[in-house]
């Protein structure tokens, strides 16, 4: 084995992606580790990431958000110029993907990760435990070769956290609960075994659960901004985009800004609040200052005319936006 194949192994690589790699036409491996307005950052060794855009072949065949690439996927690329850029040709065939599945008038799908081994459905000891909305992050899971654990954070906070792990386990049987305080460092030791090369961990849940904590305690540095939770700053995330990760242990974490929608609970300024599956599509607009008008390659309107996107609620995130955003005054594309 080659250096960089035994860090491609450790990235997530397997038999799988390499049975459906195509390296005759001067493609590298890639895995997508971050996503910015109209590009993405994918890792190709250890010293190597990538920002890559997709051809405008790709852009043009992508008929809904699963045809873009995620946090997760590898894709095929072809280095660009000065060896620090590349375009992305395909995404290579999903192990699984983990994605928010809209129903009823907004029937929709927003990708959050693909390639995901170990699926943690973070929540606090408090108002946010709430058993059906736990079960709509448990049928996001039901994926193949993905395993879903639920973890109680902040249990120095909790009185009676094994109370929780039993109403959690009376509903759910066969689901592992782990109780977790970042105040007591024996409970992290815990995850190690789940964060083993080569496998990667989703962290999802609602805002201020402590998932970027997590991350953090597993990077060993404070590479994610992690937020008080206050009543002034609820419905705000602090986490604003996905990322990807190793960790100390050499497994890969893929932190995520917290989710409100998946709750049955939520209020409606919460569902009001919760754009993340507009801002998703603005990610994949071809121009990065996209105004959402008339521009080739913009995502939001191929997602208005196919029926993806409402009208009703675009017009309702872009009532709420129009206001200052610097880059709708400009009008020459650019990417
Ligand atoms: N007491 C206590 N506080 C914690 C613990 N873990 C996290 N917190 C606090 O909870 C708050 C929210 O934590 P974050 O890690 O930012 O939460 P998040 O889930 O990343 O939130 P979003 O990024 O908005 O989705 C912060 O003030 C943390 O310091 C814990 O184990 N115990
Ligand atoms: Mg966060
Ligand atoms: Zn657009």
């Amino acid at each position: 084995m080659t250096v960089s194949e035994a860090f491609l192994l450790s990235l997530g690589w397997s038999d799988f992606f390499q049975a459906g790699f195509d390296d005759k036409a001067d493609f590298v491996p890639g895995r997508i580790t971050g996503q910015g307005r109209g590009h993405y950052q994918a890792q190709v060794s250890s010293e190597q990431t990538l920002d890559a855009t997709i051809t405008s072949k790709f852009q043009d065949a992508a008929k809904d958000p699963a045809s873009f690439p995620a946090i997760g996927d590898w894709v095929a690329l072809r280095r660009g110029e000065g060896n620090t850029q590349a375009t992305i040709h395909r995404i290579l065939s999903r192990v699984n993907t983990i994605q928010r599945k809209k129903s009823g008038a907004q029937a929709s799908v927003q990708m959050i990760a693909a390639n995901v081994d170990n699926l943690f459905i973070v929540s606090s000891m408090n108002e946010d435990f709430d058993l059906p909305r736990l079960g709509r992050y448990i049928e996001l899971g039901r994926e193949p070769a993905c395993q879903t654990i639920l973890l109680l954070t902040k249990s120095d906070l909790s009185a009676n956290p094994a109370a929780y792990v039993d109403r959690f386990k009376a509903s759910f049987k066969g689901v592992e609960a782990l109780v977790i305080s970042r105040e007591d460092p024996d409970s992290m030791a815990v995850l190690q075994s789940y964060f083993t090369p080569g496998k990667t961990s989703l962290l999802l849940g609602s805002s201020g659960v402590g998932k970027s904590t997590l991350t953090n305690y597993l990077l060993g540095f404070d590479a994610q901004k992690t937020g008080a939770v206050t009543s002034e700053a609820r419905g705000r995330h602090t986490t604003t985009a996905r990322t990807l990760r190793f960790t100390r242990w050499g497994g890969l974490v893929i932190d995520t800004p917290g989710m409100q929608e998946v709750s049955a609970v939520a209020s409606n300024k919460d569902l009001h609040n919760d754009f993340s599956d507009i801002k998703d599509l603005e990610l994949l607009c071809k121009f990065t200052n996209c105004t959402h008008k008339n521009e080739p390659g913009c995502a939001l309107l191929a997602a208005l005319k196919n029926g993806t996107l409402r009208t009703e609620r675009w017009q309702q995130y872009s009532g709420e936006t129009a206001q200052a955003d610097p880059r709708r005054k400009k009008n020459k594309y650019s990417r």
